[in-house]
């Protein structure tokens, strides 16, 4: 990827698309191309074509996508498919119409069986069920990959797919309802404080494991791996470490400097019991992770602080869900 060479960044606005482009600027790239959902509805096949046949982008990071968490997805099922295999079609489907040298496709951890071995190898694709709270987005991004694969066996087309395990960082979504754990446990506990109240509720048993990775991180890791990987063959991205989510509560209850105390509801779900992803590919190509998880929530904690008027009061479309496109 040249220095002049035309990238065009899906999804600049969301946590991963904005964390691509603050990397691709200080690294100095001269022709970033970004449409905001308003300009471009990523949705529509027509315009999407068009902005393709008008733009001609070299390389393609495809980090839009309609995303959210336990509740979100398991609340807007319809939503996650539709919108997400729309706007990956189209924009995977340009790509090869207008010869688009590479594109990097985003998928997620989650496409992996619910009870697949641990740590989780790529290899384990497609070898048992999905986890019912995600299933239409996990089918999704399957989809998003076999598409990928498709146009590089049939076409010869350079089209990635890489899987990051949860990921966190400045730009995240702070809606309670349909956020991650990470961004919605560092809201509650910063809002118990200030509100001084006794208890916050963290969702589930605290039980369920999930491995964690800063956004910096993994925006380094798609360029990286847009310069060094050409295999059709999905590679994971992870930080190789997991904690259950009482720990993480606790860790953000210390960071957050929050004095009270921490009770589980138990009537909201857990999700799958553990997502730890097998990084010995990406390692093994020479990428590792380097925010550490503690400090990676901190500087999160300042900048949501610093911005919370911001992200307390962000736009939201139908049914509330955020949409990263
Ligand atoms: O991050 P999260 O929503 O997504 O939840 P998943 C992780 C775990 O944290 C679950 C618990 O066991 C939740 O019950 N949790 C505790 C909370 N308190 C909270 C809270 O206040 N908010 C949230 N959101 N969770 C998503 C998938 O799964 O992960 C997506 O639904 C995607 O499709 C994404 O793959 C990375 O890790 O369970």
């Amino acid at each position: 990827m040249k220095i002049t060479d035309k990238i065009y960044v899906a999804g600049h606005t969301g946590l991963v698309g904005s964390a691509i482009i603050r990397l691709l600027k200080k690294k100095g790239y001269l022709q970033i191309v970004t449409r905001s959902s308003e300009e471009l509805d990523l949705r529509d096949q027509k315009l999407v074509n068009e902005f393709f046949e008008t733009e001609q982008p070299q390389y393609v990071f495809l980090a839009a996508a309609k995303v959210g968490g336990i509740m979100a997805n398991q609340t807007y099922p319809a939503d996650f498919i539709y919108d997400n295999l729309a706007i990956q079609n189209n924009i995977i489907h340009s790509a090869y119409k207008h010869s688009v040298e590479k594109l990097l496709f985003l998928g997620s951890s989650c496409i992996y069986p619910k009870n697949a071995p641990q740590p989780i190898e790529e290899d384990y694709l497609m070898t048992g069920v999905l986890e019912p709270t995600n299933d239409a987005y996990a089918i999704a991004k399957i989809a998003g990959i076999k598409m990928c694969q498709a146009y590089h066996r049939q076409y010869g087309s350079r089209f990635i797919s890489v899987m990051p395990t949860n990921l966190y960082g400045q730009g995240d979504n702070y809606n309670l309802q349909n956020a991650h754990v990470l961004p919605a446990l560092l809201r509650k506990f910063h809002e118990a404080k200030l509100n001084k109240d006794a208890t916050v509720t963290v969702w589930g048993t605290g039980k369920p494991r999930r491995e964690f990775l800063h956004v910096d991180d993994a925006a380094m890791a798609c360029y990286f791996l847009m310069q060094r990987y050409e295999s059709p063959e999905i590679i994971n991205v992870g930080s190789g470490l997991d904690y259950t989510i009482k720990e993480m509560a606790t860790t953000i209850k210390k960071i957050t400097n929050y004095p009270g105390n921490i009770i589980f509801d138990e009537a909201k779900p857990d999700g799958t019991p553990r997502k730890l992803l097998n990084i010995d590919k990406i390692r093994a190509l020479g990428w590792k992770a380097v925010i550490d998880l503690e400090e990676g929530l901190a500087s999160t904690y300042n900048n949501f602080e610093k911005n919370y008027f911001y992200y307390t009061n962000q736009t939201e479309s139908r049914n509330g869900t955020i949409v990263y496109v």
